[in-house]
C-alpha cells in the first residue's frame, strides 16, 4: 500500500477518535441535540470516506466494500453517540450505514484515472467536516483558549496540510504494473501476446516500439468475451486482418476474442507516449480490466 494512504486512512483514524474522545470527556455538558449532530456527522463523514477509498481498493468487489464500510461508519456514529445516549447512537449508526454505502458505490463506481483524485478530494472534504464540526463542539461546550482551536489557525493549519498532502505521491496501489513488470515478454518480438481473463490483462503494462510494425494477440483465457481497446494512439493500420477487428479510425485500435479464442490486430503505432488499454465490455474496465502500452520512440 503506497505511504500517502497510510497517511490518509491514519488521519482519518485519529480525528475520528480525537472527535469521539472529546465527546466522552465532555459527555456531562453535551446535551442530547448537540450530540446528535455530533454523532450525525462524524458517522456519515467517516462511512463516506471509508466506502469511497474501500470502494475503489476493492473493485469489483461491492459486497465486501459495502459491507466493511457500513460497518466502520456505524461503529465511528455508535462510538459518538455512546456517551449520550439512545438517540444519537439511533442517529449516529444510520447515517454511518448510510455514508458507507453510498462511498462504496462511488469508489466503485468512479473511473481508474479519477480515483486518485476522488480520494483527495474526500479525505479533504473529511478534514473540512470535522473542523467544522469541532468549532461547533467548542463553542457549545468545550469552550477552550487555547490559540490552535481558533478558527483562523484551523484553517491555516488545514492548508499548510492540503499543500504537503499534495505533494505525497499516488494514492493508488499499482500491483497490476509493477507485478507483470519482471515477466516482460513484450518487448523481446514484435508478436504481443496479452491475455485476457475476469477481470484482468497480463501483462497490464507493456512496451512496443514506434514506427515498427506490431501484431497484438488478445488470448482470451476466460469465462466470457473479452475485448481489447486503446484509445488516442495514431496507428497506421494494416488492411488485411481477421473478422474481429472493429476498425473505427486510425487512433482507435479494438480487438475482440470470445471466450477461449485468440484474435489478433496488426497496426505500426507511430506517436511515442503512454496509452491506456481497457476492456469495454460493460463494466469489465471498473473490475480491474485496463493497462498501459508505451510506444518507445525509436
Ligand atoms: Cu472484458
Amino acid at each position: 500500500m503506497p505511504n500517502s494512504l497510510y497517511v490518509t486512512l491514519i488521519g482519518i483514524f485519529i480525528l475520528t477518535i480525537w472527535i469521539i474522545w472529546n465527546t466522552i470527556y465532555h459527555r456531562k455538558k453535551i446535551t442530547v441535540m448537540t450530540g446528535m449532530m455530533i454523532s450525525m456527522v462524524l458517522g456519515m463523514v467517516v462511512g463516506l470516506t471509508i466506502g469511497v477509498i474501500l470502494g475503489i481498493l476493492l473493485a469489483g468487489d461491492l459486497f465486501s466494500s459495502t459491507l466493511l464500510a457500513m460497518i466502520i461508519g456505524i461503529a465511528a456514529g455508535f462510538l459518538a453517540g455512546l456517551p449520550i445516549g439512545l438517540m444519537a447512537i439511533l442517529d449516529g449508526a444510520l447515517a454511518g450505514m448510510m455514508g458507507g454505502m453510498m462511498g462504496a458505490m462511488l469508489g466503485e463506481m468512479i473511473a481508474t484515472e479519477h480515483q486518485d483524485t476522488l480520494i483527495r478530494v474526500m479525505f479533504l472534504l473529511f478534514i473540512g467536516m470535522i473542523i467544522i464540526l469541532y468549532q461547533m463542539m467548542q463553542q457549545e461546550f468545550i469552550k477552550s483558549k487555547a490559540l490552535v482551536n481558533h478558527p483562523l489557525v484551523m484553517i491555516i493549519l488545514f492548508v499548510l496540510f492540503i499543500v504537503g498532502y499534495n505533494q505525497l505521491g499516488s494514492l493508488i496501489p499499482s500491483s497490476h504494473s509493477l507485478k507483470n513488470s519482471n515477466n516482460n515478454h513484450s518487448m523481446s518480438a514484435n508478436n504481443l501476446v496479452i491475455q485476457a481473463d475476469e477481470y484482468s490483462f497480463s501483462p497490464s503494462h507493456t512496451k512496443i516500439m514506434a514506427g515498427e510494425r506490431v501484431t497484438i494477440t488478445l488470448d482470451n483465457i476466460g469465462e466470457v468475451e473479452h475485448d481489447l481497446e486503446i484509445k488516442g494512439m495514431i496507428t497506421e493500420m494494416m488492411e488485411s486482418g481477421t473478422s474481429h477487428i472493429h476498425q473505427k479510425d486510425n487512433t482507435i485500435v479494438h480487438v475482440h476474442s470470445m471466450a477461449g479464442e485468440k484474435q489478433e490486430i496488426s497496426f505500426t503505432p507511430l506517436t511515442p507516449g503512454k496509452y491506456r488499454f481497457t476492456c469495454t465490455i460493460p463494466g469489465h474496465v471498473e473490475s480491474g480490466m485496463f493497462g498501459i502500452i508505451e510506444v518507445i520512440s525509436s
